[in-house]
């Protein structure tokens, strides 16, 4: 038996706690890995509110994880004990359709995601006395160690530093792609990111990588406008309002030939801003993550149609985690992603419900739990 320290939620609503959890011994297919950092995403958080209420608590939480495998199970061939990971909050089979396509984001096994048992065979292997313990999206990194199915974790170069790891794990492939795959921004584009925390800033990013001319970031926190500024973008507004004025003028009415949503909760009535501040022929790529009981939307479906526009959901930036996290690390090498930048914050364990109350408060781009 293993075990590992944990940061735990008991329900929705309720802070962390910290407890010791029990680990099986890797079985056929899984792997132990020495969580090393965590970053603190916002859907950690929409799980601890309750806007994503899980069938199974304890959970824990965490999701945007990098770490060393200590220990592998019969027929693990894609890591060995030493190796470094990032963990992938889609697994990937490598087998199902969407694998074989080359859209493993969109792998099959993202239906275990909620499940308490592991996605290798179902049983339960993560416990405190008999009490089963769920991990989020079949990862919990907000732990010491954790034991995850091989399809869960990416082999990354060991020479990137930890928190680079984790942070492209989840918000920075999720905001990157949002950009350059999803939304497919060229250069010379104009481009709105709605919403300035990791993904957002990610976004902004990917966006100048792409060769976009304006960037145009919106959030309410004066401290992320400067930092956007620092990261690409060219233009900066508070709110949706005082933006889609300005875009109004600085494009003659154009507005942006793509829409990024990255605000930290999406909700039915920012559709439609967002959509207003669309370019005829343009694309709102809706990446947050909204309440899961968010049914509707506020779309003018005339404007839709008559200005030919395209809404897009986006999952994972719509890239493969095995194809595209090496490929972002390797830019982050070479200088031209700025991960370092974005971690304003570090916190212990213990320190996680702080964290957390720091992006409340707008205080942090990214938070990283260091162990
Ligand atoms: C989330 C999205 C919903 C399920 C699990 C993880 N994405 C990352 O932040
Ligand atoms: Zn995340």
């Amino acid at each position: 038996m293993i075990a590992t320290r944990a940061a735990l939620l008991y329900g929705p609503g309720e802070e962390y706690k910290i407890d010791t959890v029990e680990l099986d011994e890797p079985g056929p297919g899984e792997v132990l890995v020495e969580i090393r950092a965590c970053g603190l995403c916002h859907s950690d958080e929409h799980v601890r509110s309750g806007d994503l209420p899980l069938p199974h608590y304890p959970v824990i939480c965490g999701h945007e994880g990098a770490g060393e495998v200590s220990q592998v199970g019969d027929g693990v061939t894609s890591v060995a004990p030493g190796d470094h990971v990032a963990l992938a909050f889609i697994p990937s089979c490598g087998s199902c359709a969407s694998c074989r396509v080359g859209k493993s984001y969109l792998c099959d096994l993202g239906m275990k995601l909620f499940d308490t048992g592991i996605i290798t065979d179902g049983r339960i292997a993560h416990r405190i006395g008999d009490t089963p313990v769920a991990r989020f999206s079949q990862l919990g990194a907000f732990a010491e160690r954790q034991l995850l199915a091989e399809s869960s974790v990416v082999k990354v170069d060991p020479d990137i530093p930890w928190p680079a790891v984790a942070l492209v794990s989840c918000g920075v492939a999720t905001g990157f792609g949002s950009a350059v795959s999803r939304a497919g921004v060229r250069p010379g584009d104009t481009v709105a990111v709605l919403g300035i925390g990791g993904v957002g800033m990610s976004a902004v990013q990917g966006a100048r990588v792409a060769g976009a001319r304006r960037i145009i970031a919106v959030d309410p926190v004066e401290f992320k406008r400067e930092q956007a500024l620092r990261f690409g973008a060219t233009h900066v507004y508070a709110s949706l309002d005082e933006a889609i004025a300005g875009v109004g003028q600085l494009t003659w009415g154009q507005m942006c030939d793509s829409v990024i949503c990255t605000f930290g909760v999406m909700l039915g009535e920012l559709l439609e801003p967002a959509l207003t501040l669309t370019a005829k022929g343009g694309t709102c790529v809706v990446t947050s993550v909204a309440p899961i009981a968010q049914a509707s939307a506020d779309v003018n479906l005339f404007l839709l149609a008559m200005m030919n526009k395209e809404i897009k959901g986006c999952l994972y930036g719509a890239e493969s985690p095995r194809v595209q996290i090496p490929r972002l690390l390797s830019l982050y090498r070479d200088g031209q992603l700025k991960i370092d930048e974005m971690i304003t914050e570090t916190y212990r364990l213990d320190q996680v419900n702080e964290g957390y109350a720091d992006i409340a408060a707008g205080r942090i781009v990214r938070g990283v739990i260091t162990f």
